[in-house]
């Protein structure tokens, strides 16, 4: 794999999403931080602190489907260690939103309390909802409206603005576009991108296909053999991406490998959740 790689992705439009969160800071009780469970520490914002100041905040880790829960569970001790609530959730299917509401409850208790003893009246709970890419912010909140009232798409950069969506008498949301930072440490750039939360335009494909693959087999070396047929990678990786092409049929006229339709394939095996059971961030 190319060393040199430098993977950054962190457009203009990232910074005024960040700053506009700033200034809608002031109407904001609560900041769901979502976060992608196959990679709780790279799909971490890492300067939410500074954008979100002293804001109380829940941790949501979406796609519990698709994540190595062994794995996961470490993670989320981590940041309880750290004073989080975190709910890990599969906003796909039978996606229970009690634990959110109850913990958003529990959460802003003392807040409420306060305002009653100043005599003022209950209010909805607004609520930010703040993430990387492509990790599930707009689900989550047609999840917790109960239908669909947020767009939702499988890449990264579908919602474009900060859109407040009511919800009920409880609770009112302000969806917000996925942010990155800039110089993305290169570890974390793999998983993001390996994980679907970088624009595929931007990205060196075949690099990050064999990352793919490289992580398959140094933690989920079934995975590789099921999904793959492989028992090992070759030293020289392109071997094994021909053998994956040859075996799954990705060919151009007269037999030889497409090896574009190998790097798609096996970025949208991941993007499309046929491989399951992976948590790429590991906690030492
Ligand atoms: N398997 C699985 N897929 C999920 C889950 N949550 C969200 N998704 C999928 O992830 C993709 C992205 O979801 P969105 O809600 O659009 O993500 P977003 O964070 O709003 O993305 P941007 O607006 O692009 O930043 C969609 O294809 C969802 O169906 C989950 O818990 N499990
Ligand atoms: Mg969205």
């Amino acid at each position: 794999m190319n060393d040199k790689l430098n993977i950054n992705f962190y457009p203009g439009h990232m910074a005024k999403t960040k700053r506009l969160i700033k200034e809608n800071l002031k109407y904001i009780d609560i900041i769901y931080e979502v976060v992608d469970s196959r990679m709780p520490k790279s799909s971490k914002i890492i300067d939410i602190d500074e954008v979100t100041k002293d804001k109380p905040r829940l941790m949501i880790m979406t796609k519990a489907d698709l994540c190595d829960k062994n794995e996961t569970e470490k993670w989320i001790k981590y940041y309880e260690n750290q004073g989080y609530t975190v709910i890990l959730i599969n906003l796909e299917n039978n996606s229970n939103i009690k634990p959110i509401l109850k913990a958003t409850e529990n959460i802003l208790k003392s807040k409420w309390e306060k305002r009653e003893n100043q005599g003022l009246i209950k209010r909805k709970a607004r609520v930010l909802v703040m993430g990387v890419p492509n990790v599930g912010k707009s689900t989550l909140i047609n999840r917790l409206a109960g239908k669909k009232v947020a767009s939702i798409g499988n890449k990264p950069g579908v919602t474009k603005n900060i859109n407040w969506i009511r919800v009920n008498d409880k609770i009112e949301l302000l969806d917000t576009p996925g942010v990155l930072w800039p110089k993305l440490d290169q570890e974390e750039a793999l998983n993001l991108a390996a994980l679907t939360a970088i624009k595929e335009e931007t990205l060196p494909l075949f690099d990050i296909a064999c990352y793919i693959l490289k992580t398959l087999e140094k933690y989920y070396s079934n995975i590789l053999k099921e999904r793959y047929n492989l028992d090992k990678l070759d030293e020289d990786i392109v071997l094994s991406l021909e053998k994956i092409g040859q075996k799954r049929g990705c060919l151009i006229k007269g037999g030889d490998i497409d090896y574009d339709k190998v790097v798609s394939l096996i970025i949208g095996d991941v993007k499309n959740g046929y491989i399951k059971g992976v948590t790429f961030d590991r906690y030492e």
